[in-house]
């Protein structure tokens, strides 16, 4: 039935509206005993918070999370985690103008037609504003998963351009407001996204998420293969229309004898040539990169008039005021890596229930 939980051992739900009074989320399955504080999940919050450059929304948001429930003198007590955000800049009003209309794009018209209600209010449920608890519950992922799983994200494409991968610099990311790894692209971004903004237009972006450190082992097949729980993951972000593991639909041009990563024993360990799998073979992580990619469509709130209808069945032009993301890409970083998270900490968790600790051949 209703889909606002996400997981199996490590399973979080999130509620709340984008021009509600509150937003909120329920983790359930944390491990007893791990430190937990609002400082642990407060700066990977900060890092999605809207508002913090020309390139997003203006709406203001400070996201002050605090753990409501299932932490005791600063250790989680394996009881539901609760969170809480209050909005501060909510601004419903902005909308009154498109509450009788569909937006062409948008997920209105869907919701409208399954519930014969909406909270027009922007997106409402839809709206990117949920993405929050997602981000908090990614961080609260990264503390089981423990420090030597690093996940990281990165922008690799927007509109139709797409980075050089030769210039790849992890440590370009956080210098620049595109979450870009290539610097060098980053001037040429900033022309497509002004542009964009200028004409009340919005664009797409491509974003690639690496997690290193992961255990071999993590996945269930047939039907929970760890690629599979990735792609329901990442697909169910706002505004995600594709995703590829590894290679991804490259993979289809390649010949068998490219395809396939070779594999060595060097120092008495397992070491893969190249990583075209994305780390997972069989629905099972092998301990190489996971390598994810997701595409989120342009924003479909924008100024520009378009053909759209009424509640009533009426025809009409729509233009969307409200203070919206001219690439709502840009800041999926953070809930792509947040996802990544929360499925790899579900999946420890399953598979220590199962198998306790990894095999690994050839040690
Ligand atoms: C967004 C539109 C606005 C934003 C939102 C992203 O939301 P709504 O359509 O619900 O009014 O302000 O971002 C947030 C509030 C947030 O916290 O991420 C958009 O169109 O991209």
């Amino acid at each position: 039935m209703s889909g606002n939980g996400f997981g199996q051992l490590f399973r979080f739900t999130t509620w709340g509206e984008s021009h509600g009074p509150q937003i909120g989320c329920v983790i359930d399955g944390v491990p007893p005993r791990i430190p937990l504080s609002e400082t642990d999940i407060q700066p990977w919050l900060d890092r999605r918070r809207p508002g913090q450059s020309r390139f997003t929304t203006q709406r203001k948001e400070d996201d002050k999370v605090t753990i409501v429930s299932g932490v005791f003198e600063g250790m989680t007590t394996g009881t539901p985690i609760a969170l809480i955000i209050f909005n501060q800049d909510a601004r419903g009003r902005d909308y009154d103008a498109i509450k009788d209309r569909f937006r062409p794009g948008h997920a209105d018209f869907a919701y409208f037609t399954k519930y014969g209600i909406r909270d027009y209010r922007g997106g409402g449920r839809a709206s990117a504003r949920e993405t929050t608890m997602r981000v908090a519950a990614g961080a609260i992922a990264r503390k089981v998963l423990g420090n030597a799983v690093e996940i990281r994200g990165a922008v690799v494409q927007i509109g139709p351009h797409g980075i050089d991968r030769e210039r790849w610099d992890w440590d370009s990311v956080g210098r620049n407001p595109f979450w870009s790894p290539d610097e060098q692209v980053v001037a040429k971004w900033e022309r497509h996204l002004d542009a964009a903004r200028k004409a009340g237009s919005s664009c797409g972006a491509v974003i690639e998420i690496v997690a290193s450190g992961v255990p071999a082992g993590l996945g269930e097949p047939v039907y929970d293969r760890l690629d599979a729980d990735l792609a329901k993951a990442l697909m169910s972000i706002n505004a995600v229309k594709g995703v590829e593991i590894g290679a991804g639909f490259k993979a289809a041009t390649m010949a068998g004898e490219e395809s396939g990563d070779e594999m060595r024993i060097q120092d008495g360990a397992v070491k893969f040539l190249s990583n075209h799998a994305g780390g997972i073979l069989g629905g099972i992580s092998t301990g190489q990169e996971v390598v994810a990619r997701f595409a989120v469509k342009p924003t479909s709130s924008i100024r520009i008039a378009r053909r759209g209808i009424t509640v009533g069945g009426e025809n009409v032009e729509v233009a969307t005021q409200g203070r919206h993301d001219p690439c709502v890409g840009i800041r999926a970083v953070p809930v792509g890596e947040a996802m990544v998270a929360c499925v790899l900490a579900d999946h420890l968790l399953r598979h220590k229930a199962q198998c306790g600790e990894t095999f690994t051949p050839g040690v």
